[in-house]
Order: C-alpha cells, then sequence, then structure tokens
C-alpha cells in the first residue's frame, strides 16, 4: 500500500466548502483508504497578490494506485467541484489539489515530480504537514520539523472547520 500526502488549496466560491468537499470525495472513492486531515489554515497569496487570500490544508491517505493514477483521481475531484482551468499562471482557483509525497519515492514523469517542487519553502504546505506528521522525512532526507522552523509563519492562521 502506498502512503500519499497532498496539499489542498482554494480562494475561490466558499473554499472552505470547497475543501470539505473534496475531502469527502476523497474518502467516499473506491481506491482511497485512510484519510487523515491537517487543520485548515488562512493564507496570503503567494507568488501573484492581487488574489483574495487562501485556504489551505494537507491530507494523508494509503492507496494501491500508482502516482499518475492517483492524480487522475485528484484532477478528477477538482473538475466535479468546479474548477476552470485559466490562462493566468498562479491565479485564483476554486480548488487545487498537488501530491506533495509519494512514499519516500522521487517521481518523475511526463505528468508529475513528487515531492513537488515547491512544497519546501511553502509554509501553506509546511505547517499542516507538520501538523499531522511531526516525524516525517523527505526522500533528500530534510525533516518536516527543520523546515517549519526555519519558514516564518507569513500570516498563516488555523482556523477550526
Ligand atoms: C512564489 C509562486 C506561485 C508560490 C509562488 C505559487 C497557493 C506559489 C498560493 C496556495 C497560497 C499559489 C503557486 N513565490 N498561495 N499561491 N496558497 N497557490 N497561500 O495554495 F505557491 S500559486
Ligand atoms: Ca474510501
Ligand atoms: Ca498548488
Ligand atoms: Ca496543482
Amino acid at each position: 500500500m502506498n502512503l500519499v500526502y497532498i496539499g489542498l488549496g482554494a480562494n475561490l466560491n466558499d473554499p472552505v466548502a470547497q475543501l470539505r468537499g473534496a475531502i469527502t470525495a476523497l474518502q467516499a472513492h473506491n481506491e482511497v483508504s485512510n484519510v487523515v486531515v491537517s487543520p485548515f489554515y488562512a493564507s496570503k497569496p503567494m507568488g501573484p497578490q492581487d488574489q483574495p487570500d487562501y485556504v489551505n490544508a494537507v491530507a494523508a491517505f494509503t492507496t494501491a494506485l500508482t502516482p499518475d493514477a492517483t492524480l487522475d483521481v485528484l484532477q478528477q475531484i477538482e473538475l466535479d467541484y468546479g474548477r476552470v482551468r485559466k490562462d493566468e499562471r498562479w491565479g485564483p482557483r476554486t480548488l487545487d489539489l498537488d501530491i506533495l509525497l509519494f512514499n519516500q519515492e522521487v517521481v518523475e514523469t511526463a505528468r508529475l515530480t513528487v515531492p513537488h517542487y515547491g512544497m519546501k519553502v511553502r509554509e501553506f504546505v509546511i505547517y499542516p504537514l507538520f501538523d499531522i506528521a511531526p516525524e516525517l522525512v523527505m526522500p533528500c532526507g530534510t525533516r518536516i520539523a527543520d523546515l517549519k522552523q526555519h519558514i516564518p509563519a507569513n500570516g498563516l492562521v488555523p482556523f477550526a472547520y
């Protein structure tokens, strides 16, 4: 069985409802089990600033699917929750689901780079990841706890959902 960590993000159309819906859809999926979700966080937009604040979280689950087949599941949920591909790079979105880690594997396919290329410097990934996996170590040997200690919270605020 594979252990997968994903990042969830949304900043349009009731972001909390988008994340809740995605989590419900994941739990309901036949090939996905043992879903664990971090607290939700309000976060300031990284990249383009002219967009609403985000709600971010991290989830862990187990699956027998390959990395590419896992991506298919996540992209279908994104579409089911109304995501429309826009031209603007890094623009606002109703729902964004990214594979962060897939076991201790380094995955390079046409569609996927795992570990996620930006995760080490994004507070909205590292803080919720630490919440659910404080002992986690990346394939390169970097500890999530060490990353968290070096990344400022930058206005990140956890809240109950
Ligand atoms: C930088 C550039 C692009 C960081 C930088 C992106 C989210 C990035 C976001 C999200 C929050 C994006 C990717 N330097 N900001 N910005 N949460 N996604 N807070 O999920 F992340 S676009
Ligand atoms: Ca299930
Ligand atoms: Ca993303
Ligand atoms: Ca994405």
